[in-house]
């Protein structure tokens, strides 16, 4: 399996040489600023993500797994495949891409880190989400809805004429599952002044689920109103996040003292009769009754969950960095 590391093939078993992530500082916002519009600019609008596009990503992800002993697990042929996969869309595009290694339970992994040129380097939003899954499984909707979400949404930014005020950065974090080894790695490994520069960290782990919910982490209050704002355009009603404080790959950026956010659309908590009442589906299923399994394939995902979620991470993107 080759993996190809800063434009460069690299075969699987040599050592990579990877560009590592330059240092920042721990200080980081109290709260991210309310997002600011210049005086007399008409805000810019974030484009509609469309969900084809989005299914066209997990449709991938499901080939590669299924091409590689049936997951996409840290230190696997999967993993370094899906994020081949996604390293070359980004090329293509025009992101600058960078590979960060670190070595977890023995095996090696990796970090894949996307800057889109331009912006102010003193303010960077970043969206993320991890890559890997379980080594039991696929790993459709966990985590490939966040990855591909975030993979398309920077996609959009390419394809638009938006000059965002604010630098954007996306992340694929490598060992989620081993427990958030890939982005605390990466919150380690910048100094403290480039942690100060996150103004904002947005966090996608599954968002595609077959039973869903619309849950927002209640963190930062400027990220979670962004997201609270999108859907209640929708007329959707949304439950604060309280399953996964800590959970998930936000919770390392929070510790350093950086805003965070994300969304979530569950995992293996049942649906009430209450959440059933305002959002559909099966009241005393699992949100994702495939969590951690191997029928987390492309038929276990929702496909109005993941095309909302995907519009509101464009949104909250655009609305965030503006
Ligand atoms: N830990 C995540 C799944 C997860 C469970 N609860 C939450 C809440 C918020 C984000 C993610 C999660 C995983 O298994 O990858
Ligand atoms: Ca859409
Ligand atoms: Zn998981
Ligand atoms: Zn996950």
């Amino acid at each position: 399996m080759k993996l190809l590391l800063s434009g460069r093939a690299l075969t699987a078993g040599a050592v990579a040489v990877a560009t590592l992530v330059t240092g920042g500082s721990a200080a980081g916002a109290a709260t991210a600023p309310a997002p600011a519009h210049p005086a007399g600019a008409a805000a810019a609008a974030a484009p509609d993500i469309p969900i084809a596009n989005v299914k066209a990503h997990l449709s991938q992800l499901q080939s590669i797994a299924t091409a590689n002993g049936g997951n996409r697990a840290h230190g696997r042929a999967g993993y370094q495949a899906s994020l081949n996969y996604v390293k070359a869309k980004l090329d293509a595009a025009g992101f600058t891409t960078r590979v960060q290694q670190f070595t977890a339970s023995g095996r090696t992994g990796y970090n894949l880190i996307a800057d889109w040129p331009g912006g102010d380097a003193n303010q960077v939003v970043m969206a993320g989400s991890h890559l890997d899954s379980v080594t039991s499984g696929p790993g459709i909707n966990d985590n490939g809805s966040g990855s591909s979400a975030v993979l398309e949404t920077a996609l959009a930014v390419a394809r638009s004429d938006y000059r965002p005020t604010k630098h954007l950065r996306f992340a694929w974090w490598g060992a989620e599952e081993l427990g958030l080894v890939g982005s605390r790695y990466y919150v380690n490994s910048l100094g403290s002044a480039e942690r100060a520069k996150i103004s904002g960290y947005l966090n996608f782990d599954m968002i595609g689920s077959p039973n869903p919910g619309y849950f927002v982490y209640d963190d930062d209050p400027t990220i979670e109103k962004t997201f609270k704002d999108y859907y209640a355009g929708l007329g959707i009603p949304t439950e604060i996040e309280t399953e996964g404080d800590g959970r998930s790959d936000h919770a390392p950026f929070k510790s350093a003292g950086v805003p965070v956010g994300g969304l979530f659309s569950g995992a293996d908590y049942r649906k009430t009769s209450a959440q059933a009442a305002k959002w559909g589906g099966t009241v005393g299923q699992p949100f994702d009754r495939c969590y951690h399994s191997s029928c987390d394939t492309t038929a276990n995902i929702n496909d109005t969950a993941l095309d909302r979620n995907s519009d509101a991470i464009a949104y909250a993107v655009w609305e965030l960095s503006q």
